[in-house]
């Protein structure tokens, strides 16, 4: 199947530790598509949906303790512990292949192993990575093909000696004690088994595309990083790229495919979609920032996506589309809570037990029909709002860098750093509150830098001074933001309506780029004033706008105690750039609380 003769050898090894009664290389042609689908509705691991409603797309439940990443169950084996840092959980290169073995040997008797060649990024770009994964599980091989780009170009692509990422993927027995997503940067290798599910198992997503690939851009130069792409096309049609990185299930699906409000879109202003997980971003010619979207295709939290929230997201799914642990409906079609319409007379819930809307639990509560992490899978070429660039080799120019998180007080609605550096603390001390994307409890704060900490496969002391070097290599480096969608109100409620409305923020960042828009200088960075963003056909509360963007110094200090521990875990590894910025920011709290002298 392959003139390489180092994957050859290892897709053998790999059959001996494993046991799989058959080996599969996957081409990638539609009639290979058809069959695993076939194949994949008679085990039923896939069910069809109704194919006039739902052209080509099919339904999936995972096991019912295997519906988000395990964070706790992912490690990087290095052979210093320090190069893992006190951010990952580690093993011995050693240890953590013993331990892995014993889960895989011989896991794939009476299954069929496949082997997929695939390429993050468009196959032959300079800049893209190529990497086999092997894998039991159909599901995964069908998420692969919509995800990545795969197949024989690929193979072709890595000719008889290119490099590649050697990617082993088992189900096992789906148990979570037996369950472990090991990355080996120092061999460009990735083993999980135990998971049949996202990011545990598609492992040119996180696995790759993040956690390998943040390993390989520090050595040359470049960041892989856990953001979207998009660009913001004005009236006179010049389009500027933003990217924004928002820890899991914090919206930036929504953002990348946002619609303008009305009174914009008179106007003509448009969104274009490049990127809406990942984007890695390299020094262009020009002295400026480029991304690109290594990946084929969404991912997408399903709960709250309907044609209101998400209109592109909606059309994107609507042919060729894979639905994970939402309702299955009685007419072969799907729902979930906050989608479209009040959804189904009677259907199956995500674990697949007879359920109907306002269901409650013996204790009266409210039974959801949709897992609150289940997913939908969608090719990006489906997407109304792909962006026309998107699969440029060399990607997008970036204007601004936007890092977020979802925070009920402290962060403003938004605020702009003051410089690379100071961009970078803010960036590193980012902080979110728990969602459902990953198994832990809901709602606790976190500090979770760049959104970066359950995907950085390097010690996190060591990406803060990467991030630092590069806005010394950058010589017209994007400016840095923060932004905040989900401030809440004494009885819980969302100070910001968000979603479409994002985009008057969009458009204070990107002409405060252009040196156009004004802002009040504050101890945090600069704030747009009440008056300095278009909020044109929008009735907010009395005082709204004021509480969004409202510094409170008291509260800032409070936060500063939880920064200085989380950096203090880095010892003398953290970059002393990032505590002067932290000592400087205490100044300027310190003298924003005292009465001015002036
Ligand atoms: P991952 O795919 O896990 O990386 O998530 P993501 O960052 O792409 O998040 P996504 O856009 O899917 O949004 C997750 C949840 O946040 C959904 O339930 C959305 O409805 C909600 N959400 C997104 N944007 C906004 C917003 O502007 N305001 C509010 N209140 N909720 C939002
Ligand atoms: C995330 O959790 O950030 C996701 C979903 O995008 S997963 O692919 O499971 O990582
Ligand atoms: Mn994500």
């Amino acid at each position: 199947m392959t003139t390489h003769a180092k994957l050859a050898v290892w897709v053998s090894q790999m059959e001996r530790l494993c046991r799989p009664d058959r080996v599969v290389w996957l081409d990638g042609s539609e009639a290979e598509k058809t069959r695993l689908e076939a194949e994949a509705v008679a085990s039923g691991e896939l069910i069809r949906l109704d194919p006039a409603r739902h052209p080509g797309s099919f339904y999936h439940r995972s096991a019912p303790n295997d519906v988000s990443r395990t964070e706790h169950l992912t490690y990087v084996c290095t052979r210093n512990q320090d190069d893992a840092g006190p951010a990952n959980n580690w093993l011995s290169p050693a240890e953590g292949y013993r331990r892995g073995e014993e889960i895989a040997r011989g896991s794939m008797s009476g299954r069929t192993m496949y082997v997929i060649p695939f390429s993050m990024g468009v196959v032959g770009s300079p800049f893209s990575k190529i990497g086999v994964q092997l894998t039991d599980s159909i599901y995964v091989a069908l998420s692969m093909r919509i995800m990545t780009r795969m197949g024989r170009p690929v193979l072709e692509q890595l000719g008889a000696d290119g490099e590649f990422t050697r990617c082993l993927h088992g189900k096992a027995d789906l148990d979570i004690n037996r369950r472990l997503i090991l990355h080996f940067p120092e061999d460009n290798t990735i083993w999980s088994v135990g998971s049949g599910y996202g990011g545990n198992a598609l492992l040119g997503k996180k696995c790759l595309s993040l956690r390998i690939a943040s390993w390989l851009a520090r050595r040359e130069g470049w960041l892989a990083e856990h953001m979207l792409i998009l660009g913001v096309e004005d009236p006179q049609g010049r389009v500027e790229y933003v990217t924004a990185a928002f820890p899991s299930a914090c919206g930036k699906t929504n953002l990348a495919m946002l619609i303008p409000p009305e009174g914009f879109r008179a106007k003509g202003y448009k969104v274009w979609t490049v990127g809406d997980d990942i984007a890695w971003l390299r020094l262009g010619t020009d002295g400026r920032l480029w991304a690109v979207n290594p990946e084929a295709g969404f991912f997408g939290v399903a709960p709250g996506t309907n044609s209101r929230s998400n209109l592109n997201a909606m059309a994107a799914m609507r042919r060729d589309a894979i639905f994970t642990n939402v309702v299955l409906t009685e007419d072969g079609s799907v729902w979930w809570e906050g989608g479209d319409g009040p959804g189904p007379r009677a259907g199956l819930d995500w674990q697949g037990r007879p359920w109907h809307p306002g269901q409650k639990d013996a204790q009266g509560r409210p039974v959801p029909g949709a897992h609150p992490n289940s997913r939908f899978t969608a090719p990006a070429r489906n997407c109304p709002c792909i962006s026309a660039h998107w699969e440029d080799p060399q990607g997008v120019p970036i204007s601004a860098i936007i890092f977020g998180g979802r925070r009920e007080r402290l962060a403003p609605l938004v605020y702009e750093a003051f410089d690379w550096n100071h961009g970078v603390y803010v960036g590193a001390t980012a902080a979110s509150e728990r969602t459902a994307a990953q198994v832990g409890t809901l709602g606790e704060v976190r500090r979770d830098p760049m959104a970066m900490l359950p995907f950085c496969g390097y010690n996190m002391a060591d990406y803060f001074a990467h991030w630092l070097e590069m806005g010394r290599r950058v010589p017209r480096p994007p400016k840095i933001f923060h932004v905040n969608w989900f401030g809440k109100d004494e009885d819980g409620r969302f100070l910001w309506p968000g979603f479409g409305d994002n985009f008057r923020v969009l458009e204070w960042i990107l002409a405060r780029c252009r040196g156009e828009a004004r802002a009040r200088e504050t101890a945090i960075g600069y704030l747009p004033g009440a008056g300095d963003l278009d909020l044109e056909g929008l009735r907010l509360p009395a005082g709204a706008m004021e509480r969004l963007l409202a510094v409170r110094p008291e509260e800032w200090r409070a936060e500063g105690e939880g920064v200085k521990a989380f950096f203090g875990r880095f010892g003398a590894r953290l970059p002393q750039e990032l505590w002067r910025q932290h000592e400087a920011l205490q100044q300027r709290l310190d003298a924003a609380a005292r009465p001015s002298r002036r």
